[in-house]
């Protein structure tokens, strides 16, 4: 099978890093490939740059579903940018990886937190726990305080604050896991495991797994209902190229 992976953001090498790690835990027989779009953000820190991307993930999907023969997608950010719009665009399941990780989380805890980047990003992550239902299960979303890119540009320092943070959470939270909450650490889940001594879900990996469950059960998003192909309709302006687009001939 083969499972395509999208960086939200515009950074190369955090598309690598999230490449190198769903390579790695990508089962023998599943073709793992990576992208991100030419357009938006170099990092997702807000309502506003997420909004940007999910344009990106939706241009990233169309495009990649017209050159090859894709089983999944995973969208690698932890705001699940554009995630049920990416899922009228295709027929192959679509899986963000903060819904990824919540999920895996909840199957060997009863309680457990997420540590992202920034504060101000706390609340996409949030609103994401009461939109999937997962809520109850989670203690706390904290912080590292560190910005996106330092997770590429400055990566000991950064990790070394999301410990101390994941720390924090395993003494004061009462929880049985951790979630990673960004697409950026999908390297890191090793060391936090050792080095803070609970279970450490991150949802790339998280994503790439449930991708492969989906595909081996023969399920795709299904087009009955709200994530039916999007009716064809004009498009003005720079999205001009959209119109009459017709998905489902694909
Ligand atoms: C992410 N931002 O996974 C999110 C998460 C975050 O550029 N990739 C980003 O840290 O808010």
């Amino acid at each position: 099978m083969h499972i395509h992976l999208i960086n939200p953001n515009t950074t190369l090498d955090m598309t690598e890093t999230i490449a190198d790690a769903g390579k790695v835990i990508a089962a023998p027989g599943t073709r793992v490939s990576a992208s991100n779009p030419a357009s938006g953000p170099v990092s997702i820190e807000g309502h506003f740059d997420e909004a940007i991307s999910a344009v990106g993930v939706l241009e990233e999907i169309m495009r990649v579903d017209r050159e090859a023969q894709v089983d999944a997608y995973v969208v690698a950010c932890f705001g699940d940018p554009g995630l049920l719009a990416a899922r009228e665009a295709t027929h192959a399941p679509v899986i963000g990886i903060a819904e990824a990780a919540f999920h895996m989380a909840t199957l060997i805890a009863t309680r457990f937190s997420v540590v992202t980047t920034l504060s101000r990003t706390g609340i996409i992550a949030e609103h994401l726990l009461d939109q999937y239902g997962f809520r109850h299960h989670c203690r706390r979303v904290r912080a590292a305080e560190i910005p996106v890119l330092d997770l590429e540009d400055d990566s000991d320092r950064a990790l070394e604050k999301i410990i101390a943070e994941c720390r924090l959470a395993r003494d004061e939270d009462g929880i049985g896991a951790i979630v990673l909450g960004c697409g950026g650490m999908a390297n890191l889940t090793e060391t936090i495991n050792r080095e803070v001594g609970l279970p450490v879900i991150e949802g790339v990996t998280a994503a790439v797994k449930l991708a492969e469950a989906l595909v081996g059960l023969g399920l795709q998003t299904s087009k009955i209902g709200d994530l039916a192909y999007p009716r064809p309709k004009r498009f003005t302006g720079g999205f001009a190229h959209l119109s009459e687009l017709n998905l489902a001939r694909r």
